[in-house]
């Protein structure tokens, strides 16, 4: 994978950092992207040791930022071959009559039309080129709706919609798209949904081992790494405890 280029959202946290960790070990050229400069800052201290980095502040659900942050990328960056539509979170959990409208409004613009202004802003390049790899992580809430996701699921079917039409859209063009969608994760995902409380954060991964974010970053890196005729199109992945939304194994 020398001298390709990834240009990963959502890099400051959770899977998409490590994914950016696990690409720069096998030196990968990396775009960090994310609204916190000071991670973004640390996170290509750490991993310029490994490959070539640079980083770009912007927050996806603002289309202006979007392309002009990538309008600023320095040359030796412009060229883009891997793309990873990552950023996203689910904001509260409830039922929609109580639904709390801004929460509404951040997901569907930072899961759904984030993920499109980016890769709007990228896809261009590379139909030009007839080369690339896009890969979006969906979740298992994009194929199953369960008790107060309904937003958040709807989004998330909706990123499922979307690596469908990207794979119609760019089949002409031979860019693979991938999409993982994945069970519990460990990562800030829950203190987001539940607006910092870190207790309540934490109790959703009590009782039993829930996925880690380098198992995601080993299962992208796999995606990527295929030879060129083999497009894995949908992978869906569980902790062992967990059978489906609702379903999970604790113990007490
Ligand atoms: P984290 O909260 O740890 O990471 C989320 C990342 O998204 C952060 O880097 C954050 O960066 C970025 N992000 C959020 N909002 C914006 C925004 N408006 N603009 C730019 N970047 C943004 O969660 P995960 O690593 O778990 O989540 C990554 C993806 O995986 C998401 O799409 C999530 O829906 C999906 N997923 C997670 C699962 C889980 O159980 N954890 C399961 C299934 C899917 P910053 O705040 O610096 O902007
Ligand atoms: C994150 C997993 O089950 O909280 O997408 O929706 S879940």
């Amino acid at each position: 994978m020398n001298h390709k280029t990834a240009f990963i959202t959502g890099a400051t946290s959770g899977i998409g950092k490590a994914t950016a960790q696990l690409f720069a070990q096998n030196k990968i050229r990396l775009i960090l992207c994310g609204r916190r400069g000071d991670r973004l800052d640390q996170l290509k201290e750490e991993l310029s040791q490994l490959t070539e980095v640079t980083t770009l502040q912007f927050d996806v659900s603002n289309r202006e930022e979007v392309f002009k942050a990538i309008a600023s990328l320095p040359n030796e960056f412009k060229k883009i071959d891997i793309l990873i539509n990552n950023a996203g979170n689910a904001h509260g959990l409830s039922t929609v009559q109580d639904g709390n409208m801004d929460d509404w409004d951040a997901m569907i613009d930072i899961n759904v039309k984030g993920l499109l202004y980016v890769s709007r802003a990228i896809l261009p390049q590379m139909v030009e080129r007839n080369d690339g790899f896009v890969v979006n992580i969906g979740s298992i809430a994009g194929k199953e709706v369960y008790p107060n996701g309904n937003v958040y699921c709807a989004s998330k079917y909706a990123v499922n919609a979307l690596n469908k039409a990207m794979r119609i859209d760019l089949n002409q063009h031979n860019i693979r798209v991938s999409a993982i969608h994945p069970g519990a994760v460990e990562t800030e995902f829950s203190e987001v949904r539940f607006k910092g409380d870190k207790e309540k954060a934490k109790n959703v991964y009590k009782g039993f081992k829930a996925l880690q974010p380098e198992d995601i970053a080993d299962i992208i890196y796999f995606v990527i790494s295929r030879p060129y005729h083999v497009n894995i199109e949908d992978l869906i992945v569980y902790p062992t405890a967990q059978a489906s939304a609702t379903i999970l194994k604790k113990e007490v």
